[in-house]
């Protein structure tokens, strides 16, 4: 595979070489390279991600390798991943500081990133699947969506400095059609690289890929993703790119970054959740073990939505400064109280958008090619498929009947209703 001029993959030995060329990183390491403990981590479906811890302190290196790491160098993927995702993070620590991991260091043209090291830190997949709770994950993640979807629209920025916003991350073109085709395309039909749980989901592949009200929705929500430039969104928001402590919350891995619709990110967290809700019952160890950690999810499905929300028109109320909705189009009492219902209207739209995408982005885990472990860490796969057929049929719902939504309080009733329903699951 031809590779970029100046790009190299590192392996250990040459990573403590190349770190212990940049002074800063020499100095924050500290304590001879020689002795520096370096450990290939990067669990996810893309990049090399290092932990590498000195005499003093430790730092976290992501490099991007010039493939998708889950398929291998049959799928060659742009290093330029690496550029918009620094640019992302630069981004996000200014809009959202403490919520995104310090940068430290970044090469362009080994399409390498620096960070600070996480610790204690989990990715909060992981330790949702184990049953933890966190408690501060709502106000920190709602912080976090609410600003910097906020100040990179329309209602913050001035229509120049948009456009501008929005070249920056345009070549980003090719992570953002692995989303067109993993999660708005190819579950609906037949591409090699989809799998489910067989044979019990068998019927519900099946049924995906013949249901033309489906494909029409989920048609519809690709064309909204390729074609609403919003704001500057994460792209990839789900709880693996999420590191917590029981305090702390942490967003990582902006490479996915483009400028797109918000309710992709609100949707991408919901559905998430809602997953991690579906999955609990199938890691009970005796049954209803789970049920204090599977009523905080539901409350927390509940909170992100509404403290979004609230915080989002907090800043909107504040002092929109950006060229949409002029204030001298909405000048005295009446015009200040249209504005308001203007803004419900906003928020009603996109939550319609925030259940539609967390629905394709639940169906895409369970059916296409990048699964999560909510689900596939649940051994027994009758019991996956239960728990899967479940989340599959909220989301089928709500990608079809989006009105039938019209708050989240619905979304969690219908969630919770589901919770015990018994499928009728395919034997062969
Ligand atoms: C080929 S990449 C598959 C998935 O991994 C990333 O985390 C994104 O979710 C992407 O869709
Ligand atoms: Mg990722």
């Amino acid at each position: 595979m031809a590779q970029a001029e100046g790009y190299r993959i590192l392996h250990e030995a040459d990573l403590r070489d190349y770190l212990a060329g940049v002074p800063d990183l020499k100095a924050l390491l500290g304590g001879e390279a020689a002795s520096w403990s370096i450990t290939e981590v990067g669990d996810g479906n893309l990049n090399l991600v290092f932990i590498v811890k000195g005499g003093r302190s430790g730092v976290a290196v992501k490099q991007a390798l010039p493939y998708v790491r889950l398929v291998g160098e049959s799928w060659p993927l742009p290093l330029s991943r690496a550029h918009y995702e620094y640019l992302a993070l630069s981004r996000q620590a200014q809009l959202a500081p403490g919520l995104v991991p310090a940068l430290l260091h970044h090469d362009e043209a080994l399409a390498l990133t620096v960070m600070e090291l996480l610790e204690p830190h989990i990715i909060m997949r992981k330790g949702m699947v184990a049953g933890t709770q966190y408690p501060g994950f709502a106000n920190d993640i709602t912080t976090f969506m609410a600003r910097t979807l906020f100040f990179t629209s329309d209602l913050a920025l001035s229509a120049a400095d948009k456009k501008e916003a929005i070249a920056d991350f345009a070549g980003n073109h090719a992570l953002c059609k692995i989303t067109e085709d993993l999660i708005f395309t190819d579950p609906y039909r037949v591409a090699v690289q989809n799998h489910w749980t067989v044979p019990y989901l068998n019927t519900l592949a099946a049924s995906l890929r013949a249901d033309l009200e489906l494909h029409v929705a989920i048609s519809r929500l690709k064309l909204k993703f390729m074609a609403s430039p919003e704001a500057l969104i994460h792209g990839d928001l789900h709880t693996g790119s999420v590191m917590v402590t029981e305090g702390q919350t942490r967003v990582i891995d902006p490479e996915f970054a483009f400028y797109g619709p918000m309710g992709f990110d609100v949707g991408a967290v919901l559905a998430n959740l809602l997953m991690a809700y579906f999955a609990s019952s199938g890691h009970e160890r005796s049954p209803g073990d789970r049920r204090a950690f599977e009523g905080w999810v539901l409350e927390t499905v509940e909170q992100v939505w509404n403290e979004f929300a609230r915080k989002f028109l907090d800043l909107w109320r504040a002092g929109a400064a950006g060229d949409a909705y002029p204030a001298s189009l909405f000048a005295g009492e009446k015009g200040a109280a249209r504005l308001e219902a203007e803004r419900q209207a906003y928020m009603q739209r996109l939550f319609a958008d925030t259940v539609g995408f967390a629905a394709a982005k639940t169906i895409r885990r369970i059916f296409g090619l990048a699964h999560n472990i909510d689900f596939e860490l649940i051994e027994d796969p009758r019991r996956r498929a239960i728990s899967e057929a479940r989340a599959v049929r909220l989301a089928r719902t709500m990608m079809l009947e989006a009105g039938a939504f019209p708050t989240i309080v619905d979304v969690t009733a219908a969630a919770r209703k589901l919770r015990d329903w018994q499928p009728e699951l395919a034997t062969g």
